[in-house]
């Protein structure tokens, strides 16, 4: 561990009150003068931590920002998360944990960065990714399954993004099949997965999530809103400890997904669906529209509707449109 994270590490177990200076280097094994570089690194990074004669330091204020030491402090996770990697701007953040992947990163392998140049939606769409606005961020899996199987994933992920935001925020967030997470009808997040596999094998799957968080609604695509928008909040939300939640929520539901199959994530997707019940256009890959109720998210995450002549159609991927 860097002697930063050490630090930081010894400010965090002292609850936040003063640490004498000849008590920390000691348990650094270095000098006064050495520590004093230290906590200057630390200041420089955006950490504010107050120095009084006699008592020591204590930090007043970490800074938001997607820092190891930050997101790693009481992570707690076994697979997701197993190593991070991060960075200050990438042009997205799937196509390097793709590389990473393709190197042979294991399974829970994660990528975050502060934004995205080229952040990608679906289908070759963008996904807009501005400097601290957002939570964007990639992750290495390796699961069991056939590569007709790798949609179940989008909506596990779908189920610990809304599960997230949720805890996070207490904003009535709901997942539109397959891959959005909407606040009153308007999109706070997408998710994009990739794949690389043969016909009968998945070699990894890159799951992508981006959570638009203090982002201003006027730099969005219309549609488009973020976390700080929709709870009318006029200070900032702390994008790491959001991101921490998520890891957290990311992990239970994969492990519950690995150990029981879709069917154990199945019931919360649908409880959570903002498509279930209301009418809906989904426009599948192929271009054809149709329209009818949702009326089921089946057992292998398609979603099914009922058109107006009665017939029931299931679609495994597809936009969707919520008509009423
Ligand atoms: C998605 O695609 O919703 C998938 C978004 C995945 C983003 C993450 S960020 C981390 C990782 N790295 C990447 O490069 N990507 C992933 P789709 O369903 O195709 O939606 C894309 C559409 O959403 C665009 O065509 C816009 O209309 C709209 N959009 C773009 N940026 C947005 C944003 N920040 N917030 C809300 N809507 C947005």
């Amino acid at each position: 561990m860097k002697k930063e994270d050490r630090i930081l590490s010894l400010f965090k177990k002292s609850g936040n009150s003063f640490l004498s200076g000849e008590e920390v280097s000691r348990a650094l094994g270095i000098s006064r003068q050495a520590l004093w570089k230290h906590i200057e690194k630390l200041r420089e990074a955006g950490y504010v931590i107050e120095a009084v004669p006699h008592l020591g330091y204590k930090l007043i204020q970490a800074p938001d920002k997607m820092l190891s030491s930050e997101v790693k402090w009481n992570l707690n996770t076994e697979i997701i998360g197993s190593e991070i990697h991060f960075y200050d701007s990438l042009g997205s953040t799937n196509t390097v944990a793709y590389e990473l992947a393709e190197h042979g990163a294991g399974e829970g392998a994660v990528v975050i960065a502060e934004e995205q140049t080229k952040g990608k939606g679906r289908l070759g769409r963008s996904w807009i990714s501005p400097a601290k606005g957002g939570i964007y961020l990639s992750c290495v899996l390796r699961p069991d399954i056939l590569p007709n199987g790798v949609s179940k994933i989008t909506l596990v992920a779908a189920v610990s993004a809304v599960k997230a935001v949720r805890k996070f925020s207490g904003l009535d967030a709901l997942i539109k099949w397959p891959n959005d997470i909407l606040v009153s009808d308007r999109k706070v997040a997408g998710i994009l997965t990739e794949l690389r596999g043969e016909s009968d094998k998945v070699d990894f799957i890159i799951l992508g999530i981006g959570i638009n968080v203090n982002t201003a609604r006027k730099v969005l695509p219309a549609g488009g809103t973020s976390l700080k928008e929709e709870s009318k909040s006029s200070t900032d939300f702390s994008r790491v400890e959001l991101v921490k939640i998520l890891l957290k929520e990311m992990e239970s539901e994969y492990v519950k997904f690995k150990k029981h199959g879709f069917a154990a994530v199945r019931s919360e997707l649908k409880s959570y669906s903002c498509a279930l019940g209301r009418h809906v256009t989904i426009n599948a890959s192929d271009g054809i529209k149709s329209s009818g109720k949702a009326v089921d998210i089946n057992e292998n995450g398609a979603l099914v509707i009922k058109t107006e002549d009665g017939l029931k159609k299931a679609f495994l991927s597809g936009d969707v449109t919520l008509v009423r």
